[in-house]
């Protein structure tokens, strides 16, 4: 132990130790690769996955489609397909037959991303995107093909009506994709959002219809940012002004704002925008103007590794749930070794801010049915980390796990100043690069340490930090990777975001990471800031085993007034893990708790 505790100090240099005990094991598993495959984020059995695609709640069953190429690990555009699974509880998952194929003239060269409607009597369309077989893009429409089938294992695109939208004279043939999900408007007509990029300008364009076939373009776009280059995969979607109730994609009005999200193909990131939509006009007004057309100056969906992401209303729990793709950030080589690439982040449920301006994401309710071993403190405890504090969390299996801390700062009296130089404020991630987890700081750094081996020369950290810029206090959440992995090849950088929250009033922050083997998935301030990461520890694969602390690297002692470890299960996820397998097993949730 104390040999243990001294590696850990000269490793990490933390000043004063406090080594609780030694880490438990995860259950044994296979080879690098098989560590490296999650045990409850979504993932097919193999191959490449990349957007999550028309994400609905039908006749008592979770859908997911998927960007999805059932031949190898790598994305190929002339085998894109639609991936489909279902579940009965979002966590549980059955993987059935892929539901479009690019055989048809109108996609012949892929089926890209797109979004499920439910339309008037219960009927689900997909609008996707097909590259035609002149290689332009279109927009297509498919419907299930026995709609009485609860899988809707098949699906038929009528050759008749596709393409529904043909590619517009003012829009080049590799700039026109990704429908999102329609909603009715005051005057009965659907409408739906398509990327586009019109004149050079990355443009958000909605269609018009009365019968989902034929499509009619509105004169302006939603939404034109001149700057961005492409932006890709639209989501307009309602939210409640008070309260965390999801709202039908269609509902407009008195108590209801709007979210544009956008993802931006040149930086890869999810930016989005509060505000009202006004469907007369089809017009979209920011709650945030000031932050300007370009959605790169918009709010962070997420500050770490995930894009393309998406949303759906779950009517069976009133709520809005999102997916996104997290990549792999290590090389297509270790890809095809793999056999497998991309999973989506847990789902979130979403809901809007008292403030007005921003999300708040959480996982959803239905991971507490994973949930086994519990550790931490006992409710009501509380404890202190003092200056340097390094404790460990011990007793449950922490590559697979939910951890919640919640923060007391007693002080701000020592946050770091930035008042000589503020443009260190306006690239947070430059500044969590600056001042990692072993820089001391006055406020912070605070936080975890997860995936750690024992000598913690592997390790990732996700923490806060304090700074005061003249009489404003600003919080810093960052993940560092940079000693995630000892392997050579792995993108490690540093990610950071600024979170939304006066932390002078509130004087308590919280942290939710979700570990699961390749993957941290960190929540801060109640799901304020978003932070996921792919990580690739080289000591869970040779020890399969990790470990996991609460630090504190600042000068003043913050007071850690919950801490709750949770190890998860295993879910059963297309066919692999789990206690069950197949459909059975996915599905048996939903029919349970509907009964
Ligand atoms: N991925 C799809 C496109 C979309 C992009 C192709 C975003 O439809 O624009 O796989 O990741």
């Amino acid at each position: 132990m104390a040999r243990l505790g001294l590696a850990v100090c000269a490793a990490v240099c933390f000043h004063l130790c406090i080594l609780i005990s030694s880490s438990s094991s995860i259950p044994a598993e296979t080879g690098s690769h098989a560590v490296r495959r999650t045990a409850y984020h979504f993932q097919p059995a193999k191959n490449w996955q990349n957007d999550p695609n028309g994400p609905m709640y039908h006749n008592g069953m979770y859908h997911l489609f998927y960007q999805y190429n059932p031949r190898s690990a790598l994305w190929d555009t002339g085998n894109l397909s639609w991936g489909h699974s279902v579940s009965g509880d979002l966590v549980n998952w059955a993987a059935l037959p892929t539901a479009l194929d690019p055989t048809s003239p109108f996609d012949a060269n892929g089926c890209w991303s797109g979004s499920a409607t439910i339309l008037p009597g219960g009927l689900p369309a997909i609008l996707y995107t097909g590259i035609d077989s002149r290689k332009q893009q279109v927009q297509n429409v498919a419907f299930p093909k026995n709609p009485s089938d609860p899988l809707l294992r098949e699906w038929e695109k009528p050759a008749r009506h596709n393409p529904v939208i043909a590619l517009p004279a003012d829009v080049p043939g590799d700039r026109f994709r990704d429908p999102s999900t329609a909603w009715l408007g005051g005057d009965g007509l659907w409408r739906t959002a398509v990327s586009a990029e019109v004149d050079g300008v990355a443009s958000t364009l909605v269609y018009r219809s009365s019968d989902f076939l034929r499509w009619e373009r509105s004169a302006a776009p939603l939404h034109a940012s001149r700057a961005a280059g492409m932006v890709e995969c639209p989501d307009l979607f309602p939210v409640a002004e008070h309260g965390r109730a999801g709202l039908d994609t269609s509902a407009n009005g008195a108590g209801v704002r709007h979210v544009l999200k956008l993802s931006v193909m040149d930086t890869l990131q999810d930016y989005y925008m509060v505000g009202w939509y006004n469907d007369t006009a089809d017009a979209f007004s920011p709650a945030e103007p000031e932050r300007g057309d370009d959605c790169r100056s918009w709010r962070r969906l997420d500050y770490g590794h995930v894009y393309a992401s998406k949303s759906f209303f779950d009517a069976r729990k009133n709520r809005r749930v999102l997916w996104a793709w997290a990549n792999e950030s290590d090389s297509q080589a270790d890809d095809v070794a793999r056999g497998w690439s991309g999973v989506q982040t847990f789902p979130r449920e979403l809901w809007l801010d008292e403030d007005g301006k921003q999300l708040l994401q959480w996982p959803v309710e239905e991971i507490e049915t994973l949930r086994r071993k519990r550790a931490g403190l006992r409710r009501g405890g509380t404890r202190m980390l003092d200056a340097g504090a390094l404790q460990e969390i011990v007793g449950v299996a922490s590559s697979q796990a939910d951890v919640e801390v919640l923060f007391k700062i007693p002080s701000l009296e020592e946050a770091e100043r930035l008042d000589d130089d503020p443009n260190r404020l306006l690239d947070p991630q430059k500044l969590c690069g600056e001042k990692g987890a072993t820089v001391r700081g006055g406020v912070g750094p605070f936080g975890l340490l997860v995936l750690a081996s024992g000598d913690l020369h592997e390790h990732t950290a996700v923490f806060f930090r304090v700074f005061r810029h003249h009489d404003k206090f600003k919080l810093l959440m960052c993940t560092d990777l940079t000693k995630s992995s000892t392997r050579a090849g792995v993108y490690k950088p540093t990610y950071g975001g600024f979170i939304d929250m006066d932390i002078e009033e509130h004087k308590t922050i919280s942290l939710r990471t979700l570990i699961d083997h390749s993957v941290v998935e960190s929540f801060g301030g109640g799901g304020r800031a978003c932070m996921t990461a792919r990580v690739y520890p080289e000591h869970a694969a040779a020890a399969r085993s990790s470990h996991m602390y609460v630090f504190n690297n600042g000068s003043d002692a913050v007071r850690v007034s919950k801490l709750e470890a949770w190890e998860l299960a295993t879910a059963t996820v297309n066919g692999v893990g789990g206690g069950g397998h197949g459909l059975a097993a996915a599905v048996a949730p939903a029919r349970h708790s509907d009964a």
